[in-house]
């Protein structure tokens, strides 16, 4: 059972995802934001999934991270059963390169959002870092890490193409 030192539940469809979602998870890390990582198969385990979606809120959780491929159901079908903000990454899928992924988590219908991240890997670190700035909006401490870790962002990008 989460606590409310918890507020970030990453969930995928199955331990396949782990490398992918495993970059929210460094990113929010990297930030000091705590979080859990389960996998909740909106195909395999769908009683899994009900009981995630509907006692996420209670167990503490502020935002839920969704990371599936393929027919790619979980992040909407956890959304439509919690009113935390989800996240959904499109893990990138071997026969459509995720863009079934993609499809699948996007087109929600109006009044049942999921905030749709980029494809893959780049999804999956901007998932970590939202959820940490969604959370920075009631916590200065983690604001202040956002800005420093925008700076040095900022800061390591070479002007110059040169070594
Ligand atoms: C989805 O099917 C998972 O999210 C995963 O991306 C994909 C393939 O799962 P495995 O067959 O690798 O378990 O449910």
């Amino acid at each position: 059972m989460a606590t409310s030192e918890t507020p970030v539940a990453i969930i995928m469809g199955s331990r396949s995802d782990w490398p992918t979602m495993k970059l929210a998870a460094d990113r929010l890390d990297q930030l000091g934001v705590a979080w859990d990582a389960k996998v909740v198969s909106a195909h395999r385990t769908p009683q899994r999934l009900v009981d995630f979606a509907t006692g996420a809120k209670a167990a503490g959780y502020k935002v839920i991270i969704a990371g599936a491929g393929g027919a790619a159901h979980l992040p909407g079908m956890a959304a439509s059963m919690t009113e935390l903000p989800v996240l959904g990454v499109p893990v990138q899928s071997k026969a459509l390169k995720g863009m079934d992924s993609l499809l699948s988590i996007v087109q929600m219908p109006a009044g049942v959002p999921v905030a749709t991240l980029a494809i893959g890997e780049a999804g999956a670190a901007n998932a970590g870092i939202l959820a940490a700035q969604i959370l920075a909006l009631s916590d200065e401490a983690l604001a202040g890490r956002l800005a420093a870790f925008r700076a040095a962002q900022t800061e390591s990008v070479a002007e110059t193409v040169e070594d």
